[in-house]
């Protein structure tokens, strides 16, 4: 008789298991009883005996583990990193559901190879160049009233200071704008509560508007440049007329983030090199790293976004390169911007949900600094402030500090869950702190407020972490996700390149232990930042909405067409335009001829209503590769200046007679 015991006793083994000493996992003897979940065989085991595996390895397999057919309950969406893009995986499988096409031509998704993905792409231009990839730092997911709402996400490329918006109803870039005024950013995207504003902070500070300046000049001419970019959610587009800019000191802003609740209409961005270091190590000055961490203290920027919205709807602005900046001076005369001394190199500004304080690691501290927004508020009502050498009014940090919580090497940022705990990434120690928080989260768990309770090590060199909704105004527990930098000894080798780590960790119900469940190697670039939401908010096209449809404007397309028999091609002079259908197994018209040097428009338009009936359209020859879901209308449009005989085919599998699916180009000499 086959020795059989329900999951859940199974589990009490298990972690019974887990509590001692590593221990060899014994079948256990009950049998009977199933519950409808169903049984565990015995012979799980032996299965474990035969791998090697620990109580604790057999604990996170059960953890993570998702059968075929059904979906993880929380969508993580992270940075591409230099690969340019967005990558959406399932938690707590890790599995990868997508890799989103952003800043980055992708031949799967036909992204950037004739279709209308070229012109999202063409929104990148720098002065009209094309720049083909991006360095993709900081996702973020709209917000209603400070929570996820599932409908947008925004993307930040730091190399080229630009800004993509992917629209969640099919999971596809639909904007891309370029800053006309900085050349890099980096505390961006952020979102303001209800996604008014899509947040790109500032970095490395350079002239307003990309001008040339000798280093001498730095203090004169180099600035920091906050941009606020106003997003029009029924357009589903930035909108540059409405946006505007801040001018700054020319600190290196870092990272940013809104604040929420109590602290909504403000925003907060962390900053080094208050000493405004140049470096030239080749000509005996101190290099940047040296340059820029003299100072003890940096300034934590403290930024009133609605009375900056104010400020430009008053006209107190300057036009440079088409975007209405407010000049420093105006932002220091009109109260909206104001500093606090932050410790050694800090790095993160981190909003609790209830938004009262914001949590600011030191790169070269092992301690936190916690600010209170009421403090702040009140030394900004109290007056009286000092100021930085560019007149902007400093708090002093005994004035603006909550607390200081010792958590050890390299904090850099801090996410939250539901039990009123924070969970900050230290990248030197390689751990992962959970610490407790003070004020109104006070009651929410047992221990002392402002105190470090556990200490996870994590494999390796922690940036970013990121918890389900953990940066929200309403975090989901359950798990956070460590971003590390290196992975070691973790994978394979695949030689001297080698994948980072994300690692998942089981945060339990509160009073647990942290555990790591799961490595997951990311082998084609280094991502910074992730949000994990909660699946059911999503709510994605399982196919375009009608036939015909446009998916860059989200429309049905005038030239879309919806029947086979509305196939045509028409030639007017040298112009040819195409109207083709596409639908199991075929193209129709299977053949196009044209003259050499003649204009040819192309619109395809499938005509498939079936989920996953998605086919490609590939033209050798001519660098044209397209994806055609269901519904979906694309249009190429190109000189046909190579003459020959080429081919079209589909290269999507769709169906038994996929292979047959193709056609001739014919360009006569
Ligand atoms: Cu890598 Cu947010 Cu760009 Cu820190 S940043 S790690
Ligand atoms: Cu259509 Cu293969």
């Amino acid at each position: 008789m086959k020795k059989v015991l329900t999951l859940v006793a199974a589990a009490a083994v298990l972690l019974a298991a887990c509590q001692s000493e590593p221990a060899k996992i014994v079948a256990p003897t009950t049998t009977g009883a199933a519950g409808s979940t169903g049984a565990l065989p015995s012979d799980a085991a032996a299965v474990a005996t035969e791998r090697g595996l620990s109580p604790d390895d057999v604990y996170a397999a059960l953890k993570t583990y998702m059968p075929s057919g059904k979906t993880d309950p929380y969508i993580m969406f992270s940075s591409g990193g230099q690969a340019g893009q967005m990558l959406v995986i399932g938690v707590p499988s890790m599995r990868i559901l997508k890799e989103i096409a952003v800043f980055t031509p992708e031949p799967w998704q036909g992204y950037g190879f004739g279709g209308s993905g070229n012109k999202i792409l063409e929104g990148g231009k720098v002065d009209g160049k094309d720049v083909l990839w991006g360095d993709t730092h900081h996702p973020a997911l709209s917000e209603t009233d400070g929570s996820y709402d599932g409908q947008f996400v925004f993307i930040n490329d730091k190399a080229n200071a630009r800004v993509a918006v992917i629209d969640l109803r099919d999971f596809s870039t639909k904007q891309i704008v370029k800053n006309p005024n900085a050349i890099n950013d980096h505390g961006g995207s952020f979102v303001t509560p209800n996604s008014e504003y899509v947040v790109e902070g500032p970095q490395y500070a350079s002239p307003i508007g990309w001008k040339y300046a000798p280093l001498d000049q730095y203090k004169d001419q180099y600035r920091g440049l906050i941009t606020f970019w106003a997003f029009d959610r029924t357009k589903g587009r930035l909108d540059t007329s409405k946006s505007f800019q801040i001018e700054l000191p020319p600190y290196w802003q870092d990272l940013c983030d809104a604040g929420k609740k109590v602290s909504d209409g403000w925003v907060f961005c962390n900053s080094f090199n208050s000493e405004m270091a140049t470096g030239g190590v080749e000509s005996g000055k101190p290099p940047f790293e040296a340059g820029t961490t003299k100072n003890d203290t940096d300034y934590l920027h403290i930024i009133n976004w609605k009375k900056a919205a104010a400020t430009v709807q008053a006209g107190k602005t300057e036009m440079i390169n088409g975007m209405a900046v407010i000049r420093m001076k105006t932002a220091i005369d009109e109260g909206l911007l104001y500093f606090s001394p932050e410790p050694k190199s800090p790095h993160g500004a981190d909003v609790t949900p209830g938004g009262e304080f914001i949590v600011v690691g030191g790169k070269l501290d092992p301690h936190v600094t916690v600010y209170s927004f009421d403090k702040i508020t009140a030394a900004i009502k109290a007056g009286g402030l000092d100021k930085d050498a560019y007149g902007v009014p400093v708090i002093p940090l005994d004035k603006a500090m909550e607390t200081q919580v010792e958590l050890g090497l390299g904090p850099l940022h801090t996410v939250y869950d539901d039990k009123g705990y924070a969970y900050t990434s230290l990248f030197l120690d390689s751990a992962v702190a959970r610490w407790t928080l003070g004020g109104p989260y006070a009651d929410k768990h047992p221990e002392k407020p402002w105190t470090l309770v556990q200490k996870l090590p994590v494999q390796y060199n922690i940036g970013h972490i990121a918890a389900v909704e953990g940066d929200t105004a309403t975090p989901g527990g359950n798990f956070v996700i460590a971003l590390n930098k290196w992975s070691l000894d973790r994978f394979a080798n695949v030689g001297p390149l080698l994948p980072q780590n994300f690692q998942l960790v089981d945060i339990g119900k509160g009073g647990d232990q942290m555990k790591v469940l799961y490595d997951m190697p990311i082998g084609m670039a280094e991502p910074h930042y992730a949000q994990i939401i909660k699946a059911e908010r999503l709510k994605p096209f399982e196919v375009y909405p009608a036939l015909g449809w446009d998916a860059e404007k989200m429309a049905v397309d005038p030239n879309a067409i919806t029947t086979e028999a509305q196939a045509r091609i028409e030639r007017n002079g040298t112009k040819v335009e195409v109207w083709m259908s596409v639908i199991r197994s075929h193209y129709n018209p299977e053949q196009v001829k044209v003259k050499k040097g003649d204009h040819v428009i192309w619109h395809l338009s499938s005509l498939e209503r079936t989920r996953d009936a998605t086919h490609g359209f590939a033209l050798s020859g001519y660098n044209i590769n397209l994806s055609l879901e269901p519904g979906k209308t694309e249009t190429i449009e190109f000189d046909a200046t190579l003459p020959g005989t080429f081919t079209y085919y589909c290269t999507e599998f769709c169906s038994a007679l996929h292979l047959e699916m193709l056609g001739y180009f014919l360009v006569e000499p």
